[in-house]
């Protein structure tokens, strides 16, 4: 299956790896190492070169307890970053933002999907996102980021995280967005304890039977410190085994810090998906 990212192909065919470019001064996981645009084109290159199929900007932190920004400050963030990206990158953008101002400029610089945490639910966000063309991550999501993890309740978690997406889907397509620009995600860590988001992982395979590409986020997420007690910066390992896990039972794209260990992750699964 190919998904048309702007103008750039994405070939779902087998799982794919997504690099994380976090252009937030706080971003939770980097430091916001690669703040300055050159750094940010370097590592955005190096991904690509270490086998990222997309790349995933980001310009406002969704980390549990962020605080918004505004959209002059995510637009200064992100902008300059995608212009100068897009053209020299062979593989596609993907723009997080949940502001519909931001998608709409972020694809009018290049980029070729938007990836929404709130899934097109902000106000002016489906609109915004109808009248592009480019494909859409819905994420599910209980809460708000500032407070989503103080107590997350759910009666069946799969079932209520299922039931969002189908009914995200469904009022995408009455906007107007054709069923084939959608993608599907869990939205790991996002108002889920350690046992939710565990099960979700485990039978990630009900959702992938929706038949839509499933994506997911798991790199160095809090329930990998808390099952290993482990800081952000030691977690590689465990985000490898929580890869190799969506992968194996059909998520399509793999949402990571670390491109290069995860590729070859998700190769050795893939070699033995295609036998017999
Ligand atoms: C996810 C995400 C983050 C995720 C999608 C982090 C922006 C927190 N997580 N987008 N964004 N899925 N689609 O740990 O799980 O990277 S931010």
């Amino acid at each position: 299956m190919l998904l048309d990212c702007g103008g750039k192909p994405l070939d779902l065919s087998e799982p794919r790896i997504m690099g994380i470019l976090n252009l937030t001064p706080d971003s939770f996981s980097d430091g916001g190492r690669f703040n300055a645009p050159d750094r940010a084109i370097a590592q955005a290159l190096q991904m690509q070169a270490d086998g990222a199929a997309i790349i995933d900007i980001g310009g406002e932190s969704t980390r549990p307890g962020a605080e918004a920004v505004s959209i002059e400050e995510e637009l200064a963030r992100v902008i300059p970053v995608i212009e100068a990206l897009a053209p020299v990158l062979d593989v596609p953008i993907s723009i997080d933002t949940s502001k519909p101002e931001v998608m709409q400029a972020a694809v009018a610089a290049g980029a070729g999907m938007i990836n929404d945490v709130y899934a097109l639910c902000r106000p002016g966000a489906l609109e915004a996102a109808a009248g592009l063309s480019v494909p859409i991550c819905l994420m599910h999501m209980q809460g708000e980021p500032r407070s989503m993890q103080q107590q997350p309740q759910y009666q069946d978690v799969l079932a209520e995280v299922a039931e969002f997406l189908r009914a995200q889907v469904a009022r995408c397509t009455a906007a107007g967005i054709a069923g084939h620009r959608l993608l599907l995600d869990p939205g790991f860590g996002f108002g889920k304890s350690l046992v939710h988001n565990l099960h979700l992982l485990k039978h990630l395979d009900v959702l992938v039977r929706d038949g839509l590409p499933v994506l997911v986020g798991l790199s160095r997420k809090s329930m990998i410190g808390t099952v290993l007690d482990r800081p952000l910066e030691q977690r590689l390992s465990g985000s490898l085994a929580l890869a190799a896990l969506a992968a194996w039972q059909g998520a399509r794209i793999i949402r990571v810090h670390d491109v290069r260990e995860s590729v070859d992750a998700i190769k050795m699964i893939q070699a033995v998906c295609a036998v017999e």
